[in-house]
C-alpha cells in the first residue's frame, strides 16, 4: 500500500453532559480525525488526546503539529508492506503517542479496507462476537446524583460501573454506592490523584470488594504502584503508566498491578496495543479496553481492539448516545440489553462515516502530501 495523502480535520463536539475526573471537567471535545489516503481508498483514525495536557502531555493542538510536521511527512510517499510498519516509522518521535496513534489506526483501517476485511480480522482479533461493556461515570455534584446515574446505567444493561474518585470524593462515596448496590461489579479510577502518603487511606477501599482501583498514583510511577499494591487487597489496574509493552513488562515484573487498561492512543495504536495485550496475556494479567470520550471512529476502533482474546473484562466502550446527541458514524455504536456491543462484519472499522455532519463540525482542515 502506498500512502499518498493525509488529511487532518479538527472537529468540535459538545458532550451531552460534562465529564469530571480528578484533573477537571470537560464540556466539549475537540478531536482530530485522520484520513489516510492510498491506493485509491481512505482509512480513518481519531486522535484521543484531550483538550488540555492534563491526562498526559498531549492536547489537540500539540497532536495537530506532531501529525502535520513529523508523523505524516514520515509516511507520505512510502510503500508499506503492512500497517505494522507505521509504529517503527514514527518511533523517532518521543512521546506524543496519541498523535502517532491517530495516524497509525487510520493506516490499519486503510489496510483492512484495501483487503475488504473487517478491522478486527486485520488486527488478528475475533475472539468474541460481542464486547462486554461497562461505563465510566465522572465525579458528580452530589452522591444522590451519582446513585441515580448508576441506577440508570444498570437499567440499560451495562455490566460494570467505574466511578471516578479524587481526594474528598472517595471512601465515603464508594461506601454509599456499595450500600445501595451490594452486588454490582464496581471499580474506582483516581487518574493519579494520590501519593504513597495516602496508602492507609486507600486501604480503606479494600472494605468494598472493588474489582480494581485504577491508576491511584503518579502517571509515570510504576515503582510506587508496586509498593502500594503490596499493601492493598484490591488489584491495581494501571492506565496512564502503561505507554509501551516494555512498561507493561516492568509493571508486571514489579507486581505493580493485577490488571491493565489498554487505550489505543496511549500506546500509539494497534501494533503496540497488541504487544501490551500479549505481554499481559503471557503473565496471566487480564486487560480491558479504556476510553477517552471518543467519537464514532475511535469508539469503533476500540470495539475491534476488544475482540483480542485477553480483553476478558468489561471495558469503557459504551454506546454513542451516552456522550453524543448525534455521532459522526452511522449507525451509532449501540449496546444490547445484555450490556454488550455486537461486532460488525463490514470492511474496516465497520460503520459508515457521516461526511456531511463531519463537514459541519470541522473547524480546521489541512491536507498533507
Ligand atoms: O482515565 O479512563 C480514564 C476520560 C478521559 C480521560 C481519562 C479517562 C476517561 C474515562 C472515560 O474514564 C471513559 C469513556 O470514554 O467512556
Ligand atoms: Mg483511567
Amino acid at each position: 500500500m502506498k500512502l499518498e495523502r493525509v488529511i487532518l480535520r479538527q472537529i468540535r463536539m459538545p458532550l451531552l453532559h460534562f465529564f469530571e475526573t480528578s484533573f477537571g471537567r470537560t464540556f466539549e471535545r475537540h478531536m482530530i480525525l485522520v484520513e489516510a489516503q492510498g491506493d485509491g481508498m481512505s482509512g480513518w483514525g481519531e486522535v484521543t488526546a484531550g483538550e488540555n495536557p492534563f491526562y498526559n502531555e498531549e492536547w489537540t493542538d500539540s497532536a495537530w503539529m506532531i501529525l502535520r510536521d513529523y508523523a505524516a511527512p514520515r509516511l507520505i510517499g512510502r510503500v508499506l508492506a503492512g500497517a505494522e510498519e507505521v509504529y517503527p516509522l514514527t518511533a523517532h518521535i518521543r512521546g506524543h503517542n496519541m498523535a502517532r496513534g491517530g495516524l497509525e489506526t487510520a493506516v490499519w483501517d486503510l489496510a483492512a479496507r484495501l483487503e475488504g476485511v473487517p478491522l478486527w480480522k486485520k488486527i488478528g482479533g475475533g475472539a468474541r462476537r460481542e464486547i462486554p461493556c461497562g461505563v465510566s461515570i465522572g465525579i458528580q455534584d452530589s452522591v444522590e446524583q451519582l446513585l441515580e446515574k448508576i441506577a440508570g446505567e444498570l437499567a440499560s444493561g451495562y455490566q460494570r460501573i467505574k466511578m471516578k474518585i479524587k481526594p474528598g470524593w472517595d471512601v465515603d462515596v464508594v461506601r454509599q454506592v456499595r450500600e445501595r448496590f451490594p452486588a454490582i461489579k464496581l471499580m474506582a479510577d483516581a487518574n493519579s490523584a494520590y501519593t504513597l502518603a495516602d496508602a492507609e487511606h486507600l486501604r480503606r477501599l479494600d472494605d468494598f470488594y472493588l474489582m480494581m482501583i485504577e491508576q491511584p498514583l503518579g502517571h509515570d510511577d510504576i515503582v510506587d504502584h508496586a509498593e502500594l499494591q503490596a499493601k492493598l487487597a484490591t488489584p491495581i489496574c494501571l492506565d496512564e503508566c502503561i505507554r509501551t509493552a516494555h512498561h507493561a513488562e516492568q509493571a508486571i515484573k514489579l507486581r505493580a498491578c493485577g490488571i491493565i487498561n489498554i487505550k489505543l492512543g496511549r500506546v500509539a495504536g494497534f501494533a503496540e496495543a497488541r504487544r501490551v495485550h500479549d505481554v499481559a496475556q503471557k503473565a496471566g494479567i487480564p486487560v480491558w479496553c479504556g476510553g477517552m470520550l471518543e467519537a464514532g471512529i475511535g469508539r469503533a476502533h476500540n470495539v475491534a481492539l476488544a475482540t483480542l482474546p485477553n480483553f476478558v473484562l468489561p471495558g469503557d466502550v459504551s454506546a454513542s448516545r451516552r456522550y453524543w446527541k448525534r455521532d459522526i458514524i452511522q449507525p451509532p455504536v449501540e449496546t444490547t440489553a445484555r450490556g454488550t456491543i455486537v461486532v460488525r462484519d463490514q470492511p474496516g472499522f465497520g460503520y459508515a462515516l457521516d461526511h456531511e455532519y463531519i463537514a459541519g463540525l470541522t473547524v480546521r482542515e489541512e491536507s498533507i502530501g
